[in-house]
């Protein structure tokens, strides 16, 4: 049997009215499910890359049909933006505010400062620490500042602590010292004063110490005079089907809100080979992949309307999955099968949804107020 996605194309090719192929197209890529968006009350979000929304028509009606926020994959990654010291690339960016303009769907910024996925004139880059300094500041500055009509929220540093909770040894930390994040904060506060400043990273609900140390850094921003900006955190959510437990994600997603912040899913997926086995994709593994899916929105959505910043998925199909692309390992972590076709996850997500959601985590989340 063909797969759904070349009986598309074949479609598409074959049939002499272009609306009938697409229609069967639409039929096939999960777009008959209801959205996902319209039984959500906070933005059901997925992170894309944008030469797949333009290329991929059966990629691109899955973005629009079910989704209602959009962050670029890597589009914004300095690499991509930043290429050279002296030019940015806005083809992409500018390609999803256009795309996004047309959808209505809202635009999430990922990610202003990391340090992975840097240009080739970073690592080169001579100067003093005021000299990085402004290098980072006309950064931050210059993509916040075109894109403030655009987005509204924007992932300003990624990544920045150890699972131990020291600060991470970046080229940044290393150049501009270690009050960095703080300053990265200061330069997006002040390029768009009315975006809402998120700080992303992994493993905060698996690393105690990690998590402490991100508290303690949003404490210490809040406290000075004035204070730095800074509204939320991103808790990635790369999860197994068993780590972090639900528990130690409420303990760290109640840690986040009890401060009066935001709290996003921002990355959210959940991998059925974290060890990278040479295994077989089973039904038990995708039923306990729903009920993964499940527990894990059904307890963001039983959280205070005032902290849900929302929850993206981190990729479209599993064959788009950066654990396959990046980590090289193979996986089936996203909502959507090879063909686009909605897995058992899909409709783990949407049961999450339903206002009658009584699983054990969201019981814990309901009976606390920030
Ligand atoms: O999913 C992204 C993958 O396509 C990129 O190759 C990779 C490097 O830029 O980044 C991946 O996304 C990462 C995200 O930006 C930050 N958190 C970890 C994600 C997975 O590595």
């Amino acid at each position: 049997m063909l797969a759904p996605n070349r009986l598309c194309l074949l479609l598409q090719l074959a049939a002499s009215l272009p609306s009938i192929g697409l229609l069967a197209c639409r039929e096939t890529a999960g777009i008959s499910e209801a959205p996902l968006r319209d039984a959500a009350t906070f933005p059901v979000g997925v992170a894309v890359s944008v030469s797949r929304v333009w290329e991929d028509p059966t990629y691109e009606a899955l973005v629009r049909h079910h989704f209602d926020s959009l962050t670029p994959e890597s589009a914004m990654k300095m690499a991509a933006i930043h290429p050279e010291r002296d030019a940015y690339n806005w083809v992409y960016a500018d390609g999803l505010v256009e795309f996004a303009r047309e959808t209505g769907q809202r635009l999430h910024g990922h990610v202003l400062v990391w340090h992975e996925d840097l240009p080739g004139w970073v690592a080169t880059f001579q100067g003093d620490a005021s000299a990085w300094s402004a290098m980072l500041e006309e950064h931050i500055t210059t993509i916040v500042t075109r894109y403030a009509d655009a987005f509204d929220q924007w992932d300003v540093v990624n990544e920045a602590f150890e699972d131990d909770g020291t600060l991470r040894h970046t080229i940044w930390a290393e150049h501009l010292g270690e009050d960095y994040v703080a300053a990265c904060f200061q330069w997006a506060g002040a390029a768009d004063p009315g975006a809402k400043l998120f700080y992303n990273d992994f493993g905060l609900a698996s690393s105690p110490q990690k998590l402490a140390a991100v508290l303690e850094m949003v404490d210490d921003l809040r406290s000075r005079e004035p204070p730095v900006p800074i509204h939320g955190i991103g808790l990635q959510m790369h999860v197994d089907l068993e780590h972090p437990t639900i528990e130690e994600v409420a303990h760290a997603a109640g840690a986040i809100a009890g401060r009066g912040l935001l709290v996003r899913f921002s990355e959210l997926d959940v991998a059925l080979n974290p060890g990278g086995e040479d295994i077989d994709l089973s039904s038990a593994l995708l039923e306990a992949q729903r009920e993964r899916y499940r527990e894990i929105v059904a307890f963001y959505a039983g959280l205070p309307d005032e902290v849900q910043a929302g929850i993206t998925v981190w990729g479209v199909s599993d064959a788009d999955s950066w654990m396959r692309l990046e980590a090289g390992r193979m996986d089936w972590p996203l909502l959507f099968d090879e063909a686009y076709q909605a897995k058992p996850a899909f409709f783990g997500f949407a049961a999450g949804l339903q206002p009658g959601d009584t699983s054990p985590a969201a019981t814990i989340t309901r009976s606390w107020r920030p």
